[in-house]
């Protein structure tokens, strides 16, 4: 009887035993697999990490989960937005360049994105743009002064240069919406009520790319290493768009010399002292810069000038000569930045960093070869020089 309690113990000592190995193993295989901490953290994995593998067939993903939180780079945020001018029309290809910025930048910072139009955005733009930025969005519709012929425009003479210039073929000549966007562009963007709430902005157009990984906060380099204007492409602008221009503002320094700075950067934009312009300007449709700046008396006087002089109708002046022209006289030339480290593309130039280094560490995905600051149409070279900055190490190697 007692061997038989025993038996009958043991027996049911085993099968709790079985029942509990059967639990465990059934149980740890439909829990979520093992994943550090780090990647639930949104943490980057380094390449040759022995992670977990996130994509096995197991089915959590980070949106089960509740979602990835943000990583955040440390430190004050700046007082900054994107800034873009754009149609809805424009949707897809600003699309592209938002995931661009955010990848490459602002996932890490949550700045905000001013978007601004001549007509009311529509429903698919507002919804497409606002998944994709990792700020606060917010859309803007420019008042009707802002985008239309000023009084003082004959617009008989504004029609006729449209219809010379479509004759000789020079690019956008015929149109007066670009007309309308580059004076935007020169004297209003920064004026516009969404934009005074910020001081700094970075300015970006559809299809854009960015090349490489940007790990610092650029509104702050700017902030702290006292800049006020910055940019990655530099060239020659088609003389036939701006034949007046500079007599404009040789007429704007004569009537306003207080406003020419000393220390400028007249060697730039000049090979003869001022006394003509050689075309040289900053490719405006990237811009990181200050409002305040733009917002001043000096950058008003020098747009109301040339405003006057009426050449965004009865030429074409872009607004990229015009905002170099300021930046050129109205600051130090130590207020103007080059970011080598930012690699960027807008249709047809390239800028990718001189410096295989710098390539490397900034997991940037540029051909080298494409780089346009070294080659004969870029002024970059001509920006060196009049800062006696030397030319990163390699630019030999880039220049045809
Ligand atoms: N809202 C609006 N934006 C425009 C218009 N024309 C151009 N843009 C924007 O102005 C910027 C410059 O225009 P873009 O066509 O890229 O000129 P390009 O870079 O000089 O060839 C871009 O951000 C465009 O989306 C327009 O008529 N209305
Ligand atoms: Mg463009």
């Amino acid at each position: 009887m007692a061997s038989g309690t025993a038996r009958y113990l043991r027996y049911v000592l085993f099968t709790i035993f079985g029942l509990a190995v059967v639990y465990f193993i059934s149980s740890s295989s439909s829990s979520r697999p093992f994943v550090p901490a780090d990647i639930l953290n949104g943490a980057p994995v380094k390449a040759g990490t022995p992670a977990a593998d996130t994509t096995s067939s197991v089915g959590v993903t980070p949106s089960d989960l509740g979602g990835l939180p943000p990583a955040t780079a440390d430190g004050p945020r700046m007082n900054a937005t994107f800034v873009t001018l754009a149609r809805n029309s424009d949707i897809w290809e600003i699309a592209r360049s938002i995931r661009q910025v955010e990848d490459r930048f602002n996932r890490k910072y949550h700045y905000d994105w001013v978007f601004l139009n001549d007509k009311p955005f529509d429903a698919t733009f507002k919804k497409v743009t606002a998944s994709l930025i990792s700020g606060t969005p917010h859309y803007g519709e420019i008042p009707k002064e802002h985008w239309s012929f000023p009084e003082h425009i004959d617009q008989d003479k504004a029609r006729k240069v449209r219809e010379d210039m479509a004759q000789r073929k020079i690019i956008y000549g015929d149109s007066v919406s670009y007309r309308h966007m580059c004076r935007f562009e020169s004297g209003f963007f920064f004026r516009q009520e969404l934009m005074l709430n910020y001081e700094w902005y970075w300015r970006v157009e559809p299809s854009i790319e960015l090349y490489c990984d940007i790990d610092y906060d650029a509104f702050k380099f700017m902030a702290d290493n006292k800049k006020k204007y910055s940019f990655v492409l530099s060239l020659y602008e088609y003389v036939e768009t701006i034949p007046t221009l500079w007599d404009s503002t040789k007429k704007f320094m004569k009537n306003h010399p207080e406003h020419i700075v000393e220390d400028n950067s007249m060697g730039f934009l000049s090979d003869d002292g001022g006394d003509s312009y050689n075309h040289c300007h900053f490719w405006s449709n990237f811009e990181i810069g200050n409002l305040d700046w733009l917002r001043s008396q000096a950058y008003t006087d020098f747009f109301e000038s040339l405003d006057q002089d009426g050449g965004f109708f009865y030429e074409r002046w872009g607004d990229a000569p015009v905002h170099s022209i300021a930046a050129g006289l109205l600051l130090k030339k130590e207020e103007v930045h080059f970011f080598n480290d930012i690699a960027y593309y807008h249709v047809p130039f390239t800028h990718c960093p001189t410096g295989e280094k710098t390539r490397l560490d900034l997991k940037c995905h540029c051909n080298p070869k494409d780089n346009f600051d070294w080659k004969g149409y870029s002024c970059t070279s001509r920006f060196f020089e009049i800062n006696g900055m030397d030319k990163p190490e390699g630019y030999e190697n880039q220049q045809d």
